[in-house]
């Protein structure tokens, strides 16, 4: 049956340890798909949706205990604690063995082990990678079918000896006989999610939900991924993929990377608003680059569907994520409609009169608590979306021209600052933040540093991290180790012809004097990929500023916005002071990685201040 030996064997292995009552090796598809709803009706945790409304559609309703990524049980197994870095949770790979071991003993029983091969990326592409899931979580099935290819292409593709990153996932609820299933097994009380970097090998324990169950997306596509990547000298980001193309036909694709709440998934489906430019999504969450024989970063997206935060999604803040989900629709934990529909928060400016909320509660508008859960989420096949870019599975992926870091910021930050050169990009991406929001802990408006969208995603030091950046701008970021304490991970040699893309920070939510932000945002950001483009073209103009590329005032298009020439101005200005008062706040940020952070980055931060302790002077 399976022609992998190294599958079979450890197949065989898991099933002695998971003691399941069965194992059923996944094809991929429309029958077990249905196949799997059938289950999950039956058990009562999910619902078909009204067929007029939301054709093939469901709904299901997690435990209240098990709805969102646990990133406090969430660990990284490297040998070496320094390997892991203070951006991860480290066990020491011996002993945690031992606890998975205990974890999984039996916890199959009275269930099913499927045994799902999936391919992140199209199959057959160079950039993709293979992993097999074994999982005893239907839900889990049907959501991996959306958001992987599985099946037997990819079996095939594995052959006898391919490689395959192992993941096993169980919700830790077995069954004996008499007892009697839940319509959400899980035990987040023994939670554990594991990735052993050196094996590259993903063990997930006591939920079924997200990121934490679904194991080719955070698991696989970015912690694991990264440590590959590092070794192999490429790219896994935590980016969206958009394609541009002017009035003229021209297209550039550009991968963005942003933290939780800076509207990453509207960007990358942004509908533009200025005439005659258009944009189309390659992927909206995660990216994975690899150089061409052409010297420039070609990006895949690893996924096959979206798995998006329904909250606050709209048909003004994003009618093509709404269109997307107009059918085949996996929705959980959003609140349910009188007529068998969907709802939740944001969706419409009036809240229907009465809803049946996502714990399966009456709800009206004077209810105290939200209707649908915050981290509500929607499962759709990418092909769904209408402005999906026709190459978006093109196995050679797509030239990337230019990489945006953004973040949240209320002041200092300028709406868009390109880096000079790759290593003062490597640099914005590196100092990254946002302002904490209501949703996020911690005290509204202090700062969160969440280095290139990655600090829950990198399976590795951090600091590691940004020195592999650094050497993949030096054309081979191939790898191993940094032996000789150049903190340059001990850098291979350097390629000759690359054409890196352009590095930008950008940041949608400054606010003016009177507290209102001073930048539209939404579709108008478009305007701000318009001179992203023509930087990359070579005829955007730009002024050589302390911290960057700035936009000359007139070559940003504002045209028809009727924004105050004043506030464009303070959009696009230097506060020198401000910026200098970042200074301690970065160095302690780069202090808080300690040595291994790349001496490349420190001289960037001393020519910053340089910089900008000599404009001071000179202003007087
Ligand atoms: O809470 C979860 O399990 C999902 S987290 C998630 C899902 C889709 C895209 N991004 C994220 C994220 O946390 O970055
Ligand atoms: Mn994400």
């Amino acid at each position: 049956m399976l022609r992998n030996k190294q599958l079979a064997a450890w197949l065989d292995e898991m099933k002695t340890l998971c003691q399941p009552d069965a194992l059923v090796l996944c094809s991929g598809d429309d029958r077990e798909y249905n196949e799997m709803w059938s289950l999950l009706l039956d058990r009562g945790v999910a619902k078909r949706l009204n067929e007029d409304r939301r054709p093939n559609s469901y709904l299901v309703r997690s435990d209240p205990a098990d709805v969102a990524r646990v990133e406090s049980r969430t660990f990284i197994c490297s040998e070496a604690e320094r390997d892991a870095g203070p951006n991860n949770n480290w066990v020491e790979p011996t002993a945690m063995r031992a606890t998975l071991n205990g974890l999984f003993s039996g916890c199959m029983r009275g269930r099913i082990m499927y045994v799902i091969p999936f391919s992140m990326g199209p199959v057959g592409s160079p950039i993709a990678h293979i992993g097999v899931e074994l999982t005893d979580s239907p839900y889990v099935v049907a959501n991996m079918h959306i958001m992987t290819r599985v099946g037997q292409e990819v079996l095939d593709a594995l052959g006898e000896t391919g490689d395959f990153v192992p993941c096993i996932h169980s919700v830790g609820a077995p069954l004996d006989s008499g007892d009697e299933d839940v319509p959400w097994p899980c035990n987040p009380n023994n939670l554990h999610i594991v990735h052993f970097p050196a094996s590259r090998e993903i063990w997930s324990f006591g939920s079924g939900y997200g990121g934490n169950a679904l194991l080719g997306k955070k698991c696989f596509a970015l912690r694991i991924a990264s440590v590959i990547a590092r070794d192999e000298g490429w790219l896994a980001e935590h980016m969206l993929i958009l394609k541009i193309t002017n009035p003229e036909g021209i297209s550039r694709y550009i991968a963005g990377a942003f933290p939780s709440a800076c509207g990453k998934t509207n960007l990358a489906m942004l509908i533009p608003t200025i005439p005659g430019w258009q944009v189309e999504t390659i992927g909206d969450d995660i990216c994975w680059m690899k150089f061409g024989d052409d010297g420039q970063l070609h990006a895949i997206n690893p996924e096959a569907g979206f798995f998006g935060v329904a909250p606050g999604t709209s048909m003004d803040s994003n009618p093509n994520a709404m269109l997307s989900m107009t059918d085949n629709c996996i929705f959980t934990n959003v609140a349910e409609t009188d007529d068998g529909d969907v709802w939740w928060e944001g969706m419409t400016k009036t809240p229907p009169a009465h809803l049946t909320d996502w714990q399966g509660r009456d709800w009206t508008p004077d209810s105290d608590e939200p209707a649908a859960h915050p981290n509500a989420r929607f499962t759709v096949a990418a092909a769904q979306c209408p402005v999906i870019a026709d190459e978006w599975e093109d196995l050679a992926g797509v030239p990337i021209s230019a990489i945006l870091f953004g973040g949240r910021r209320s002041t200092v930050v300028p709406l868009v600052n390109e880096a000079r050169s790759w290593q003062q990009g490597v640099f914005f991406g590196a100092i990254m933040s946002s302002e904490k929001t209501a949703a996020a802990s911690g005290k509204i408006g202090e700062l969160r540093r969440d280095p290139m969208a990655m600090l829950p995603f990198c399976g590795y030091n951090m600091a590691d991290y940004w020195g592999h950046w650094i050497n993949i701008g030096r054309g081979d970021g191939a790898h191993d180790g940094d032996h000789d304490g150049d903190h340059d991970g001990d850098h291979k040699g350097t390629k000759t012809g690359l054409k890196l893309p352009r590095i930008y920070y950008v940041n949608w939510f400054r606010k003016n004097a009177t507290g209102k932000y001073a930048w539209p945002g939404f579709g108008e950001n478009s305007r701000v990929l318009k001179w992203i483009f023509e930087r990359c073209e070579g005829v955007g103009e730009a002024i050589d500023t302390p911290i960057g590329n700035l936009p000359a005032i007139d070559a940003l298009d504002v045209s028809g916005l009727r924004l105050d020439p004043n506030g464009v101005a303070a959009l696009l200005s230097v506060e020198i002071d401000g910026w200098l008062e970042e200074i301690p706040l970065i160095e302690g940020h780069f202090a808080s990685y300690g040595e291994p952070v790349p001496t490349a980055l420190h001289q960037e931060l001393n020519w910053l201040k340089q910089r900008l302790l000599e404009a001071k002077q000179e202003a007087g």
